[in-house]
């Protein structure tokens, strides 16, 4: 199917987008055709945003992992599907025929079955970048069981919450995993999660490192054993369209992360026709995600966008640095990559060690280049055009999150015009509209506003598991009738969209997003901690930092040792890619006369910008400024 959806030239995509916002219906149902479905739809949209309730398909059944693996084994059954790239160069990499990548998932869906898990079922996934966590996902699909992968840099407290949120009846995880020179025990972080959840009752172990790690009798299985002797073949569930496919766990701007929930037929619509217009893979074509299956990005754009399309793609265990900063450029070459598609904050990374590690590799076989996660800084743009795209290949810059499921706001190939950090204009379907202060829409060109989604688009997230009242008080309710991302965003005169940021208190660091309360309740948790607040602040690879002012019940004697303390409790509660970078103790925080921390004070300090604070007047301690500005780090 991989051509049919493409579209070929910019005035296509005008009126194709054109018609998308005039009769969504239609346009949605036309596209919806060209996938294998066991029933077709009765009506192809239902909605509302105001419980909200959003229905793609309805009354359609079907199951996603037929469009991704059965449907091409007639036509593409020795084509690679994976081609899995080890953390060490040295060692020899894995590819899987879309057949064998067939039969592997229907062995693991068997084996699944045997253990009792059934559709409905919450399975948690807690894995390395290993070619079973693709398997993993697609049997969990293939039996009607539903993912909630959990990326495997959280802590077995981080891990315990989405366990129990989710009431997961199962884990699935492995010994250990290889990150760069680290190896790093995953099975114990899962034994520790588990003295606090009381729904797991099987847990299934593959065995990467050879480690022998604790086993528990009844609950502990051995992922060789129980796939060992399972038929190759295994009857797709059917399910229906609205029937939940997977739950990823995402953090807001308030509480704990909230389980976004997306659904079966919408979500494979939006993943793949997306992935087919942004990517413009040809047939024999080698495409690679870097990011992690832990995040949304590796869901739609590592395992089900591409795999749904018949597209190879490679699967990347590593990190971008080891053994040298020139592993990405490496593995271009040797797989002869044509699409690639990684994060700001690694172009970031890899430019400050320099030219020569990019510039000792051909990088002929790339077509086109994608950034994804985070706004694209201007210099990274051009580094990233220059000397990995040779000026020859076109940037895409993907806007979309968690919850919208798919990109929403992206070029497409070499097809739509680029601008040098702009994610540019809305795919067909999108509707996206700039709010001022008051909620109304902005018309005018050369504008900026809150970035809020008119009409539904069937990837979107349907509900917050077990939460529905927090899914529309978080997305639906800020302005009236519409779907809220949370971004501001600049508009030009030509319509493509420039996305600036959150305007919410969520951090984006390397990408990765974190509430600025979720991080506070993990330092709070210190017994010697009265109360912090957690700012964003610039940094020149991450994109952003943390940055924690903290209040404790006695000043500490040790500044060193008590920063180590709030950096541990960071570490158990989420996970390293937490840790603050700037831990600065004071004696209060800036509050208005009702108790409100003023954050917008804090975030001027934070960045440097003391000058200009803004009115002041307004709080209960107008002096406790100055010594935060004192103590600045
Ligand atoms: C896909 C993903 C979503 C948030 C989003 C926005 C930021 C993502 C971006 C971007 C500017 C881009 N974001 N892509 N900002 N340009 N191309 O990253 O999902 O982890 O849920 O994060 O990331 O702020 O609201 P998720």
């Amino acid at each position: 199917m991989t051509n049919k959806l493409q579209i070929k030239s910019f005035e296509e995509y005008k009126e194709k987008y054109a018609l998308s916002i005039e009769n969504p219906e239609k346009f949605w149902g036309d596209v919806a055709e060209e996938f294998q479905w066991i029933k077709k739809w009765d009506k192809v949209l239902e909605w509302n945003f105001q419980e909200p309730k959003v229905e793609w398909f309805k009354g359609a059944k079907l199951n996603i992992t037929e469009n991704a693996l059965d449907r091409h084994l007639e036509t593409r059954g020795n084509k690679l599907a994976i081609i899995w790239e080890p953390n060490d160069p040295k060692q020899r990499f894995v590819r899987y025929t879309y057949r064998e990548l067939y039969e592997h998932v229907c062995q693991f869906a068997n084996a699944l079955k045997e253990k009792g898990i059934k559709k409905g079922d919450r399975v948690c996934i807690y894995m390395p970048m290993i070619p079973e966590l693709a398997v993993a996902v697609l049997a969990c699909a293939r039996i009607g069981a539903i993912h909630s992968v959990v990326f495997a840099g959280f802590s077995s407290s981080a891990l315990a919450d989405r366990i129990n949120d989710a009431e997961a009846k199962a884990v699935i995880t492995s010994d250990g995993l290889n990150r760069g020179a680290k190896q790093i025990p995953v099975k114990r972080v899962v034994d520790e999660a588990l003295e606090s959840c009381a729904s797991v009752e099987t847990v299934i172990v593959y065995d990467c490192l050879g480690w022998g790690p604790n086993m528990e009798e009844g609950r502990d299985y051995w992922w060789h054993e129980v796939v060992a002797g399972q038929p190759k073949s295994c009857a797709p569930e059917p399910m229906d369209a609205e029937d939940v496919l997977f739950i990823l766990y995402t953090s807001g701007s308030t509480g704990k992360p909230k389980g976004v929930v997306h659904t079966c037929g919408g979500y494979m619509v939006g993943a793949a026709y997306t992935f087919q217009n942004v990517y413009q893979c040809d047939e024999s074509d080698v495409y690679w995600c870097t990011a992690d299956v832990g995040w949304i990005t590796g869901h739609t754009y590592i395992v089900y966008g591409p795999l749904i399309s018949g597209t190879t793609s490679v699967m990347f265990e590593g990190i971008p640095t080891y053994p040298d900063p020139g592993r990405f450029w490496q593995i271009i070459d040797k797989h002869s990559v044509n699409q690639f598609l990684t994060a700001p904050t690694a172009i970031r990374s890899l430019m400050a060690h320099g030219e020569d590690h990019v510039l000792s590799y051909s990088l002929d076989s790339l077509k086109i280049l994608g950034s994804v996660g985070e706004p694209i800084n201007d210099e990274a743009w051009k580094w990233y055009h220059l000397h990995v795209g040779k000026e020859r290949c076109p940037i895409v810059d993907n806007w979309w999150q968690t919850e919208t499921g798919a990109i929403m706001i992206s070029g497409i190939g070499n097809i739509s015009p680029m601008k040098p950090t702009f994610a540019g204009y809305p795919l067909p379907g999108v509707n996206p509209v700039l709010l001022d202060q008051e909620g109304k829409e902005i018309q005018e060109a050369d504008v900026e506003g809150y970035l809020c989604i008119k009409s539904p688009w069937p990837s979107m997230l349907r509900t917050t598991y077990g939460d529905h009242e927090r899914c529309r008080v978080t997305y639906f309710s800020t302005y009236d009738g519409y779907y809220f991302t949370g971004d501001g965003a600049k508009r030009d005169q030509n319509g493509m969209y420039r996305i600036i940021g959150r305007v919410d208190d969520v951090i984006n660091v390397s990408g990765h997003r974190f509430g600025t309360a979720e991080i506070e309740n993990a330092i709070n948790t210190n017994d010697n901690v009265v109360e912090s607040a957690v700012v964003g602040f610039p940094h020149p690879v991450k994109g952003q930092s943390i940055y924690a002012f903290v209040v404790c019940e006695k000043a500490p004697e040790d500044e060193v040792h008590a920063r180590g303390e709030i950096v541990e409790s960071v570490v158990a509660e989420i996970g390293k890619i937490a840790i603050p970078e700037k831990i600065q103790f004071v004696s209060g925080l800036p509050k208005t006369r009702s108790g409100k921390i003023m954050r917008r004070i804090l975030r001027k300090i934070a960045e440097g910008e003391v000058s200009n604070l803004g009115d002041t007047s307004t709080l209960l301690d107008p002096n406790v400024v100055d010594e935060l500005i004192e103590g600045k780090l």
